[in-house]
C-alpha cells in the first residue's frame, strides 16, 4: 500500500485542510449569448385564404380593429449557440415595436412553445403588411404549418401554455418577454423538439395588435438573450462551484474523491498547497521564536 494513501490525519494534513477551506472556490463559469432568429413569420386569421409574411420586415401579434388576430412565429438555434450540458439561468426575447393602432394602450404579448415544426417561406407583404399575402409553398399560415402539405392540428398553431410574457408599448418601445429559460433549457437538451414560440397578443380586445421588426428588418430585429452557466467538472484541476477539492483526476483514495470531496485521513496536498503549508509552518515557527524571546 502506498504510504500516502492511508496516512492518518497529521498536523500537516490538518493545516492543508484549513488551507483548502480558506481558499474560496472558483465560481462556476457563466456566460451570456445573444441570438437572432433562424426564422420568423406571421399568421393571419379570417382572410379567407392562407396569408403569411415570412420574408417581410415585420411580424405581428394581437387583434387589429378588424379581421381577427395575428400571431407571430419565431425560432432560434439554441443548440448551435450554447454548449451542451449548460445550465440556462435566464432567457429574454426583445422585440421592437414599430407600429401600433391609434389610441393603443400597453398590452401583453405572451410566448407559447410550439409543438409542431413550421415553415418561414419568402413571401413579403410589404408595408404596412398587416393583412399578409397568400402563403407560398411550405410557408406557415393560419391553417397550415407548411402550406399546403402540412396542416396544424389546431388552426392558428400547435402550442402549449404561455411560458413567458412582456408588456408592449407603442412605436419605438421594446417589448421584453421574460421567463423563457425553461423552454431554452428544454431545447438545448433536446434540439429535435425546438420549434420556437408562437407570440400572441390580447385576442379578446380590439386594436391590441403590435407590429414588430422581423429578422428581415434592416435594424432592431428580434434578439434572444440567454444567460447560462457551465457546471463544475470534477477532475479538471480547477476547484469550482461546490467542489471541496480538485486534484486533476477522479481517482479514489488520493485525498480528493471521484466527486471532488475531501477524503478524510487520506489527504495529499498539491504542489501549490504544499507551498501554503510551508508558509504556514514558517509563520508558526517565527511565532514560536518571537514568543520564546519575549518570555
Ligand atoms: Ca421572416
Ligand atoms: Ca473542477
Amino acid at each position: 500500500m502506498n504510504r500516502l494513501e492511508r496516512r492518518p490525519v497529521t498536523l500537516v494534513g490538518a493545516l492543508w485542510l484549513v488551507g483548502c477551506l480558506v481558499l474560496a472556490a472558483t465560481a462556476v463559469s457563466a456566460d451570456t449569448v445573444q441570438l437572432v432568429p433562424t426564422k420568423d413569420n406571421s399568421m393571419y386569421q379570417n382572410f379567407g385564404g392562407c396569408e403569411a409574411n415570412g420574408g417581410g420586415a415585420f411580424i405581428f401579434a394581437g387583434n387589429s380593429g378588424c379581421c381577427g388576430p395575428r400571431r407571430a412565429l419565431i425560432a432560434f438555434d439554441i443548440a448551435g449557440a450554447i454548449p451542451a450540458g449548460a445550465s440556462i439561468d435566464s432567457a429574454t426575447l426583445d422585440l421592437t415595436v414599430n407600429m401600433n393602432p391609434p389610441g393603443a394602450t400597453d398590452t401583453t404579448i405572451s410566448a407559447h412553445p410550439l409543438s409542431t415544426d413550421w415553415g418561414e417561406g419568402t413571401t413579403d407583404a410589404g408595408t404596412p403588411g398587416g393583412f399578409g399575402v397568400p402563403a407560398g409553398a411550405g410557408e406557415a399560415c393560419w391553417d397550415f404549418a407548411f402550406f399546403n402539405t402540412g396542416a396544424w392540428a389546431t388552426p392558428g398553431g400547435d402550442f402549449g401554455a404561455a411560458s413567458g410574457s412582456g408588456t408592449a408599448g407603442n412605436t419605438g418601445s421594446v417589448t421584453s418577454i421574460t421567463g423563457l429559460g425553461g423552454d431554452v433549457q428544454g431545447w438545448l437538451d433536446n434540439p429535435a423538439g425546438n420549434f420556437g414560440w408562437a407570440l400572441l397578443g390580447d385576442e379578446a380586445g380590439n386594436n391590441t395588435a403590435r407590429r414588430f421588426a422581423s429578422r428581415e428588418a434592416a435594424t432592431s430585429g428580434p434578439v434572444l438573450t440567454v444567460e447560462f452557466s457551465m457546471p463544475a467538472v470534477c477532475g479538471n484541476g480547477v476547484r469550482e462551484g461546490d467542489e471541496q477539492c480538485d486534484d486533476g483526476n477522479t481517482t479514489a483514495g488520493d485525498g480528493c474523491s471521484p466527486t471532488c470531496t475531501i477524503e478524510p485521513g487520506t489527504a495529499i496536498p498539491t504542489v501549490g498547497e504544499w507551498g501554503l503549508i510551508l508558509l504556514s509552518v514558517m509563520l508558526l515557527g517565527m511565532g514560536v521564536l518571537v514568543f520564546r524571546r519575549s518570555v
